[in-house]
């Protein structure tokens, strides 16, 4: 891979990037954007709240899970991730109930490819598996039809309706991506690349994926206002109406993480997880260095904090460049 930036800063920028982009939208998930405006006139930075400042949520903490379990498996092991998901488990964090009626079943006994139908018949659309996929991208990006069939397993454990899944396959996709562009390129050329690359990809999935990706195209060749995003591409829980936006932002702002971030959580809704998926993307083409100083200071670095997320990301980027020598990705 032909690149300026040393890849380790791009896997750190990718975990750091979700969890300070999870931190920020936090205190204003749920938020209309009339509500925001009316509050805060613009989001620029980190507020306080209920958890306090740089708080992450369920989002970062299942991301954590997702990354602890591929390191010490050293491989996709659903069984262990599911487990991890339920001995990091923090109700505070804020679950969505999907998720935690089955990380429950599995704790009482079923299967970890079986529990994810408890509330959903057809399993959840929510955007669960999505915000958590970033290390599935930054593992398996070498190969993407292993890729696909990683994200999907690393998906159904808590959503399995084909719109999750292919909603965490573009998410991963995009991260895998991201952390292949040079961003000492022209901005303009990476775009193009990287708008092209979205855009096959997402012809191989379900609609309205591809439709959406049309709507980002017209995007990019205008200046839409925040509601004609809104309502386009949507704002809330629902992978649809999620992955697109944070794709959005990202290319939108694809050299600036602090802009494309700040874009995703003034749109207002599910903001936490929006500026968590468009921090990943961002922070896996810019790098850690890419996020605001101020920013870095302000996340929560205890127990599971900052510091042990940036070790997680190292030990993720080892693993990568083992299975890379053994040519078992
Ligand atoms: O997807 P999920 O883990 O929630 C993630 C959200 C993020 O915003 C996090 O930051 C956190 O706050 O929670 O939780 P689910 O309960 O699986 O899905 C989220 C929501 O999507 C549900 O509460 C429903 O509103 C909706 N949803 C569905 N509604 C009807 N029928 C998901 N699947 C369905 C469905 O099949
Ligand atoms: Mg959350
Ligand atoms: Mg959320």
């Amino acid at each position: 891979m032909n690149n300026t930036l040393p890849l380790k800063d791009k896997f750190v920028g990718a975990l750091v990037g979700t969890h300070a982009g999870d931190a920020l939208g936090m205190p204003v998930e749920g938020f209309s954007i009339d509500k925001i405006r009316g509050s805060f006139r613009k989001i620029e930075g980190f507020i306080n709240s209920r958890l306090g400042i740089g708080t992450y949520t369920d989002d970062t903490q299942m991301t954590i899970g997702v990354a602890e379990s591929l390191i010490d498996s050293r491989d996709f092991d659903g069984e262990d991730m599911s487990w991890r998901f339920i001995r990091n488990f923090e109700i505070t964090r804020g679950y969505g109930p999907g998720t935690i009626q089955t990380l429950i079943r599995i704790r009482k006994g079923t299967g970890w490819d079986n529990a994810s139908k408890a509330v959903f018949p057809e399993g959840s659309y929510g955007n669960g598996s999505s915000k958590r996929i970033a290390p599935i991208g930054l593992l398996y990006g070498e190969n993407t039809a292993v890729l696909i069939e990683q994200a999907r397993k690393a998906s159904i454990i808590t959503h399995s309706h084909p719109l999750s899944i292919n909603g965490a396959q573009l998410q991963a996709f995009a991260i895998a991506k991201a952390l292949r562009l040079d961003p000492s390129e022209n901005v303009e050329t990476n775009r193009q690349s990287f708008l092209t690359d979205l855009t096959d990809f997402s012809n191989s999935l379900a609609n309205p994926y591809p439709e959406r990706m049309d709507i980002i195209c017209d995007f990019l060749n205008g200046n839409p206002s925040e509601e004609e995003i809104i309502t386009k591409l949507g704002n809330n829980e629902v992978s649809v109406n999620s992955v697109p936006t944070a794709l959005y932002c990202s290319l939108r702002h694809l050299d600036d993480f602090r802009e494309g971030v700040l874009m995703a959580v003034n749109l207002g809704g599910d903001t936490d997880t929006i500026g968590a998926m468009t921090g990943a993307i961002l922070g896996a083409s810019n790098g850690i260095n890419s996020i605001p100083a101020e920013w870095l200071d302000n996340l929560e670095n205890g127990e599971k904090g900052r510091d042990y997320i940036i070790a997680l990301a190292k030990r993720l980027f080892e693993l990568y460049n083992e299975k890379l020598t053994n040519e078992s990705i």
